[in-house]
């Protein structure tokens, strides 16, 4: 049986990476049959096109079927795994005030298309920002799915968060495990590094105190500005690569022995308030993700916490009215 995927904004640049390697079955797998379902604006229907055009000249073994539309009712009929990319781009003069409204648009009347025309154990990833109130949005549009169905991704700066430590502790990424993101992808978001180890040993003693809080944290909160700097593009291979890792994990399961970061509708764990869509560990078994419980909370990662928090709550009162 075919597997049907949805990507929104496919024809944007991490569209553009993603639906390639999606229907490469680096997704869920070589012999995974996929039905790829394309939504844009109608403006970018013709790249779209384009788009769809090369993904047939590939003539991948794994991809059945592709549509192209820009009706989210068409684009999410029966789909299972969504990746929720398309969003409106913050322009000049615009305040981040403006970019939530205009985005929130966009997200409630997607969350409607997917409680009237998505497979009932769907699986949605929110990328377009703000990623974590647009999820937010998506659910509270939803009322028939279920609400742990949405989720947005963290998981760009978990990676992000590994190439650093594994940098500095002259190791490879694969080494390290228990890295945890809290909180929001913004610049708030807190990369923690208390539970991290190397090769099964506790890492922290190894990581000097100063290069973690002057250092680590600010670099992995401002990697996607730096990499605007140096390619004068936003990251778009590292996201979608990221974004097939999240969903990949939730999907198939995570590797023993770690976890991964995943912002999902908060239940109140570790003291952060329901109805935000903050970002924990979590392990993923049988297509359902759990949060890790009773990890110590220092002073310090109780305080990064709690600005990250603030920020979803006051992103959640800006857009409060479209819940
Ligand atoms: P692009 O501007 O290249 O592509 C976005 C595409 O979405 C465009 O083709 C546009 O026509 C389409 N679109 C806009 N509104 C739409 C709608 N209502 N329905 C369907 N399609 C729509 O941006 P790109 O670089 O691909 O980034 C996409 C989003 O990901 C942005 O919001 C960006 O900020 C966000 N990111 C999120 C990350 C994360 O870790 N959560 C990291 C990477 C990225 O910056």
């Amino acid at each position: 049986m075919s597997k049907t995927v949805t990507i929104t904004g496919a024809a944007g640049q991490i569209g553009y990476q993603l639906a390639f390697r999606i229907a490469s079955g680096q997704l869920l797998g070589a012999s995974q049959k996929i039905n790829l379902n394309l939504l844009e604006i109608t403006p970018a229907l013709g790249a779209l096109k384009g788009v769809a055009m090369e993904l047939e000249d590939c003539a991948f073994d794994a991809l059945s079927n592709i549509s192209i539309s820009d009706d989210p009712n068409e684009a999410f009929k029966d789909s299972e795994y969504a990746f929720l990319v398309g969003a409106k781009p913050r322009g000049p003069g615009m305040e981040r005030s403006d970019l939530l409204q205009e985005n929130a648009k966009i997200f409630s009347a997607q969350g409607k298309a997917i409680n009237d025309n998505a497979s009932r154990d769907i699986k949605v990833l929110v990328v377009g920002n703000p990623a974590n109130t647009n999820a937010l949005i998506a659910m509270s549009n939803a009322p028939e799915i279920d609400q742990n169905a949405f989720t947005a991704m963290m998981r760009l700066d978990h990676n992000r968060a590994l190439a650093q430590l594994a940098s500095k502790l002259n190791c490879h990424s694969s080494e390290l495990s228990y890295m945890t993101i809290w909180g929001n992808h913004s610049a708030t978001q807190y990369p923690d590094v208390s539970n991290l180890k190397l090769n099964g040993n506790d890492a922290i003693n190894s990581l000097d105190d100063e290069w973690v809080k002057n250092e680590f944290i600010p670099r992995v909160q401002n990697r996607g500005a730096e990499i605007i700097r140096a390619r004068g593009l936003s990251s778009a291979a590292s996201a979608a690569s990221a974004a097939i890792d999240h969903m990949r994990d939730w999907a198939l399961g995570t590797k023993t022995d770690d976890w991964v970061s995943m912002a999902i509708p908060s239940d109140g764990s570790y003291g952060i308030s329901e109805g935000i869509i903050f970002s924990f560990p979590v392990i993923c078994q049988n297509g359902a993700y759990s949060i890790i419980q009773n990890l110590e909370i220092d002073a310090f990662s109780k305080e990064s916490m709690e600005i990250t928090q603030k920020e979803l709550l006051d992103e959640k009162t800006a857009i409060e009215h479209l819940l």
